[in-house]
């Protein structure tokens, strides 16, 4: 079972910098994860200013993370993960105790499966349509844009919410009987999708009231993304 990290635990963990645009979704899952494992306390967040294009600089891009993208979470040595998924598996596995990602194969299997779904079908697609069909981050960061792949995405994104609306019907989590990084990925669609005012089809109740759920769980709750 999930036990809480004792004090000698925390001791043995690492200091981490985390890059971060605390309101942005992507930087809002690895919140959530922190949030959950009680690592908060151990993370320092730099504020990185996507709306200047500050991820999109030589030195970011060449010293933190190729892909000019948030969060990159950043070790003591100098090491930097980027990628939420990547930096979620860490961070659940700092503890020994992977309340998040999985314990046995096939809940790792499942898990993995729904958030990288979650990502490709809801998610990421979001994203796009941002980046592609609305003002994004503004003319000097967006250097291309591409309205109709960007409705493409939109509309993907909202076959998506159906999908993901089956999901819940039958389960109350998105990989089965428990909380796991496959929530808070759907979590950050949900949270990118208000952002774009792409309403969850009022006929997605499940999906609704599960996100009703998820709101009130304290590590989702406490994100800057809600205040
Ligand atoms: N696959 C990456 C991950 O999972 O970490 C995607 C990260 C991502 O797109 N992050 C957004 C970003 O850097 C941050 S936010 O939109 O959620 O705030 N976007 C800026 C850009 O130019 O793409």
């Amino acid at each position: 079972m999930a036990s809480s990290v004792t004090r000698s635990d925390v001791a043995r963990f690492p200091n981490m910098t985390i890059y971060d645009f605390p309101t942005g979704p992507y930087p809002t899952r690895v919140r959530i994860a922190l949030a959950e494992k009680s690592l908060l306390s151990h993370a320092e967040f730099v504020f990185v200013d996507l709306y200047k294009g500050d991820h999109k600089r030589p030195e970011f891009i060449s010293t933190k993370n190729y892909s000019g993208t948030l969060p990159v979470l950043e070790l003591g040595d100098g090491t930097c993960i980027a990628e939420c998924t990547a930096i979620t598996e860490y961070l659940d596995a700092l503890d020994g105790v992977p309340t998040l990602t999985g314990r046995t194969p096939l809940e790792k299997g499942v898990i993995h499966m729904m958030s990288k779904r979650a990502e490709l079908e809801l998610l990421d697609p979001i994203s796009v349509y941002f980046h592609h069909a609305t003002p994004g981050l503004g003319p000097e960061v967006e250097l291309y844009q591409n309205r109709e792949w960007g409705i493409r995405q939109r509309d993907k994104a909202l076959r998506g919410m159906r999908y993901f609306d089956g999901v819940l019907e039958s389960q109350p989590f998105v990989a089965g009987d428990a909380f796991s990084m496959a929530d808070i990925t759907v979590i950050g669609g949900l949270i990118f999708a208000s952002i774009v005012k792409l309403p969850v089809p009022e006929e997605c109740a499940a999906l609704i009231s599960w996100y009703e759920r998820m709101r009130a769980r304290p590590s989702v709750k406490s994100q800057p993304a809600f205040a």
